[in-house]
């Protein structure tokens, strides 16, 4: 019997892109008048990043962007997901504006429209300023306030050449994780209130990133979050499972999201905090929930959720001895790319969903003679891609794809170990080498279909 051939297609006009953040492949720590970040004290830390290693040189971008953007054109990539590092700019967060590091933003956005790539740019990926720290960081109203001059002036000195804005990466990570004592700067370990707090400023920051590009972008702009969002697969994909995971997800994200899609925090979220609910201003949510025009998702990897006996959603964990990549935190779990963008769309009306994020860390990627055959990351990366297609062919609204990473770099405190690159970065010699996976990502672009 002949089967009908199997359709890998995504539809036309579908983003396909690569993602980077500045802390993590620019180097160039305190150069051109550069102010110090949190993760540039973080890592002098003793014991905090693996191998002691600091975010210099990481890939010294910051003197090669020529050599990566043509690189990025020869692998047929035309859209490029960066961030800009606000110490470069404002090197104590406010105050004296840092024209040099400004001027490095605009010659490379200027390079990479050169190259026919499109930036994406994230006003925030993590590098807060470290005198903005020492001034209450998160915990703090100090840090919108001073966002708020920091995105009008980027979106006024880019604007003519960035349309695409994304306002802050990852709020769960620079907040719950790195006040809540998981290992992410600046490092402290603060009691459930302050984290709330810190989450509930970086809502006002993304905010002021909305209102910035409105008011600032020109014609044409758009913006949105990159949420790495409470991800959840149901186990089985019955009615049951699925309703399970609806209400397992509406619930687990309603710190961030709800505030930007709804209007305000759910009354069952505040009760849940009880004497620990975050401390908010009238006209607070007017701003946080400012209409944006897409979602950005990070999706690596998901948990499962079932009906449970008992009539309620339960959770179920991955064993030990489930498929993982070199991430301990990173399980295989390709059905996290049809889910979350499908349950975000539902859950939230989402029109635009963009997957910002989506890759895999390995350590033992090598180059010899010449080649670095990533067998696992090809793989890792085909069945994800397949479950986004499968997701679209379903109704998901989904634009566009970004892998992480473009390059190998400093993957905070796993340090240079972790390679998430599709292009292999010596760090010694700063020599790039397109792996097998960036071969193959070309062939994929170029078809705008899975091969
Ligand atoms: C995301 C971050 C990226 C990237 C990736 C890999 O959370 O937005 O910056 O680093 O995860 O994660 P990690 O380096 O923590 O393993």
């Amino acid at each position: 019997m002949r089967l009908p051939p199997s359709s890998f297609h995504f539809p036309r006009n579908f983003i396909w892109g690569v993602s980077a953040a500045a802390p993590q492949i620019e180097g160039a720590s305190f150069v051109d008048g550069k102010g110090e970040s949190v993760w540039d004290r973080f890592a002098r830390r003793r014991g905090a990043i693996l191998n002691g290693d600091r975010l210099d040189p990481a890939c010294d971008h910051y003197h090669r962007y020529e050599q990566d953007f043509a690189l990025m054109r020869d692998l047929g990539i035309r859209h490029y997901r960066l961030s800009l590092a606000w110490p470069r700019i404002f090197p104590e967060g406010d105050g004296k504006l840092n024209q040099r590091g400004l001027d490095f933003y605009q010659r490379l956005t200027d390079s990479m429209l050169e190259h026919g790539i499109t930036p994406w740019v994230t006003m925030f990926h993590w590098d807060l300023p470290q005198a903005l720290e020492d001034r209450g960081g998160w915990r703090s109203r100090v840090v919108p306030e001073a966002f708020a001059t920091y995105a009008d002036t980027i979106v006024r000195a880019l604007g003519d050449r960035v349309k695409n804005w994304i306002t802050v990466n990852e709020i769960r990570c620079f907040t719950v994780q790195a006040y809540g004592g998981v290992g992410k700067a600046p490092g402290f370990k603060e009691g459930r209130r302050v984290v709330n707090q810190t989450v509930h400023n970086a809502l006002l920051c993304h905010g002021h990133g909305v209102r910035a590009v409105r008011e600032h972008g020109g014609r044409g702009a758009r913006c949105g979050l990159s949420d790495n969002c409470e991800t959840v697969i149901p186990v089985t994909e019955t009615p049951a499972d699925v309703a399970a995971a609806h209400e397992w997800f509406a619930e687990a994200n309603q710190s961030i999201l709800s505030p930007i899609y709804n209007g305000g925090y759910s009354d069952e979220y505040l009760e849940k905090c009880g004497a620990s609910r975050p401390r908010f201003e009238r006209g607070d949510f007017s701003l946080i929930s400012l209409p944006t025009d897409f979602l950005g998702l990070n999706i690596y990897a998901g948990l499962f959720v079932r009906r449970g006996a008992d009539g309620r959603a339960q959770l179920l964990f991955p064993s030990a001895s489930y498929p993982r990549t070199d991430s301990a935190w990173l399980h295989l779990a390709p059905r996290a790319l049809y889910w979350a963008p499908r349950l975000v769309s539902k859950v939230y009306g989402v029109k635009n969903v963009y997957v910002t994020e989506n890759g895999c860390g390995y350590d033992d990627d090598v180059v010899k003679n010449g080649e670095c055959l990533d067998l696992h990351r090809v793989e890792y990366l085909r069945s994800y891609l397949k479950e986004l297609q499968r997701s679209i062919a379903d109704g998901t609204p989904v634009r566009g794809y970004f892998v992480w990473c473009f390059l190998d770099n400093f993957e905070w405190t796993d340090g240079y170990t972790r390679r998430f690159g599709i292009v292999h970065n010596n760090f010694k010699t700063q020599r790039r080498t397109p792996k097998l996976s960036a071969l193959w990502y070309r062939a994929v672009i170029a078809a705008n279909q899975i091969l």
